[in-house]
């Protein structure tokens, strides 16, 4: 049977993908674990190791008993928590990511999945559909720990052949889970402020355009990244994904065509200070190239889906 282990599953994308591999795979396939217990019932029907990532010893220990045959690692500190925790942010993002290489290596996992970001981009990286061979230029911790981590898959795949595999991720919008600490988790209070009938103080310039995606395409195009054969995987530091490209006052205009009342004010802090370094949009040709990457969520779509699904969720119906 095949052996899976989520760690990071209590976070935004980890709950997503943990319930798209139970789906996938069967709950007994899929193990999860994190620092913290997962509230989500329907996650924790897997087996929960209660463990801290940047521990060598114990990780290691649960990584040489399991012997996964895929091990997706997302424990990871985002963006705007990184910048009031940054030694902290760096010891969680590269030392949890070292022990996984490490136990790669020693084969006991044939497969890693770990996250990167479009904040691998920076001061010096052009705006606009940034290609993927781009000048990494990061300018927060966050970005420099993913930066460094892209280097180390690549190192541990040259030197030590592990199969380790990323994807660049933009601002990540769902309905199954809440983000905490990013730079983008402005794009998904934003639709739970609407649904509620309430106004939002968004704290990015009403104009401040970021690459997004709908959290069922990341999911999507993350499994399907770990399905490609190995041979077709060109980038071994981490592919570019696009998908839409929005600004706080378009996702607002979007939301206003089902809730005209709904009303946005804005007060930026210091996470438009991230923003603004950050490309608009992705250019992801290697990835449609290499493994047939495609979104097929856009903005109009993707709002009448969220509030849908929150209003459905506070027991409301929108029309
Ligand atoms: C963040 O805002 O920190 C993340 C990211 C783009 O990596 N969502």
């Amino acid at each position: 049977m095949t052996k899976i282990l989520v760690i990071g599953a209590a976070g935004q994308l980890g709950i997503e993908l943990v319930l798209a591999l139970q789906a996938q795979y069967g709950v007994d396939a899929v193990d999860i674990s994190d620092i913290r217990v997962p509230e989500d019932e329907r996650v924790m029907r897997s087996r929960f190791l209660h463990l801290d990532a940047t521990d060598e010893y114990t990780l290691s220990k649960a990584l040489e008993d399991g012997r996964y045959e895929a091990v997706y690692h997302l424990a990871a500190m985002l963006s705007a928590t990184s910048e009031i925790k940054p030694l902290a942010a760096w010891n969680l993002n590269m030392q949890s990511l070292l022990n996984v290489l490490e136990a790669a290596k020693e084969g006991w996992v044939n497969r890693i999945f770990w996250p990167s970001s479009i904040a691998v981009f920076g001061g010096q990286t052009s705006k606009k559909s940034v290609p993927q061979e781009a000048l990494l230029d990061p300018m927060t911790v966050y970005g420099i720990s993913k930066q460094a981590g892209e280097y180390w898959c690549r190192y541990y795949h040259a030197k030590f052949g592990v199969d380790v595999r990323s994807i660049r991720y933009p601002g990540l919008i769902g309905h199954r889970s809440e983000p905490g600490g990013g730079t983008t988790d402005y794009a998904v209070e934003i639709y739970y402020a609407a649904a509620a009938g309430q106004s939002y103080t968004c704290f990015l310039q009403a104009n401040q355009a970021l690459p997004m995606m709908y959290m069922d395409d990341a999911v999507r195009g993350t499994l399907e990244l770990m399905e490609t054969s190995a041979d077709r995987i060109q980038v071994r530091t981490s592919y570019n994904l696009g998908a839409m490209s929005f600004t706080p006052i378009e996702v607002t205009n979007s939301i206003q065509q089902h809730l005209p009342n709904f009303n946005v004010h804005f007060k930026p802090d210091h996470r438009q200070g991230i923003a603004k370094n950050w490309p608009e949009s992705i250019d992801d040709t290697a990835a449609r190239t290499d493994w047939g990457w495609k979104p097929k969520i856009l903005l109009p779509e993707m709002t009448s889906i969220m509030l849908n699904a929150i209003r459905k969720k506070t027991q409301l119906a929108v029309h």
